[in-house]
């Protein structure tokens, strides 16, 4: 059983349109803590992170809260570098997946284990703070933690996360710049045409062989946009065509099988867009699936081969 940590992260400054602050108490009123525990786990709820004092720092104008995410980033890399057990980050908007990840990635070097990213998400977050057009951070934390350049506002990551350990499913919406991007940083993508063609557990299953193969940490990173809106109508970036609730169930139960994942965002949850809590409610269940909720019970899996 996992001795798991809930850390608040009330981060709403990497886009416009405010609400994910209320993101971590959502998750609290859903009892996450309560569902874990159920599944034998050792539940710590370690409240809200407080972001590091706001720093003079320059970047391009347009950005949006840059000083801000500079202060998140700083504490969740602190506090993710000494961080034991199963950390789960409830956010707070995906910017705070740039400090959730350099974090875990010096909690990993530490550990003497590769870290790899698994990104669920409609977007690839993949944007510089020189190619983002709308200045919103949140469009940025994979590019940062895999060390791209045009971060200097930023602590360097301390580990930065090589390209082709990021896999990303449920892609749907990813910008000309980011596109480009991708393919010459050699990140894994999987769109949501490969998905329809192919389903989502093969490109899954290889990814996961891959990390069981090379002894890795896996840090899952969790967009609610990358479910469908129907299902999950609580973010402010929903793209049609998501995941649907059987296949998101399915990632979380092989996330679960293979015995890999030792951290895990759950992000851009907006309450003031969800609807009688259910967004919230499918979060906590997906999670519950992933640490270990199932119909019956089924052995560890070895993706391999
Ligand atoms: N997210 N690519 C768009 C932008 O503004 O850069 C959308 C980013 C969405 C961010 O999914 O966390
Ligand atoms: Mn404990
Ligand atoms: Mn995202
Ligand atoms: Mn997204």
């Amino acid at each position: 059983m996992a001795d798991i940590t809930l850390l608040g992260v009330p981060l709403d400054c990497g886009k416009a349109r405010r609400g994910c602050l209320m993101g971590p108490d959502a998750y609290r009123v859903a009892d996450l803590a309560g569902a874990l525990a159920e599944l034998g786990h050792d539940v710590h709820d370690a409240g809200n992170l407080t972001p590091a004092p706001l720093r003079d720092v320059r970047g391009p104008d347009h950005l949006v809260a840059l000083p801000q995410v500079v202060a998140w980033t700083e504490a969740l890399i602190t506090w993710g570098a000494e961080a034991t057990g199963m950390p789960i980050f409830m956010g707070g908007d995906h910017a705070l997946a740039m400090g959730s990840v350099a974090g875990m990635a010096a909690r990993a070097e530490r550990r003497d284990r590769p870290l790899f990213v698994l990104w669920l998400d409609a977007h690839s977050d993949f944007h510089t703070p020189q190619t983002t057009a709308s200045g919103n951070l949140h469009g940025c934390p994979v590019a940062y933690f895999t060390g791209q350049p045009g971060f200097d506002a930023f602590p360097a990551p301390p580990v930065p996360v090589p390209a082709d350990r990021v896999c990303m499913i449920g892609l749907r919406s990813v910008d000309p710049a980011e596109k480009d991007a991708l393919q010459s940083a050699a990140v894994a993508t999987h769109d949501m045409r490969e998905i329809d063609e192919t389903g989502i557990a093969r490109p899954l299953r290889s990814f996961l062989a891959h990390v069981q193969s090379a002894g890795g940490d896996l840090h899952v990173s969790l967009d609610v946009d990358f479910l469908d809106p129907a299902i999950a109508p609580a973010v402010g970036t929903t793209v049609p065509g998501g995941a649907t609730f059987r296949e998101a169930h399915l990632v979380m139960e092989m996330l679960s099988e293979a015995g890999v994942v030792t951290s895990l965002d759950l992000v851009e949850l907006n309450p003031a867009l969800d609807e009688r809590g259910r967004t919230a409610a499918l979060m906590v269940d997906l999670t519950a699936s992933l640490m270990g909720r199932r119909i019956f019970d089924r052995p560890t899996q070895s993706f391999g081969g």
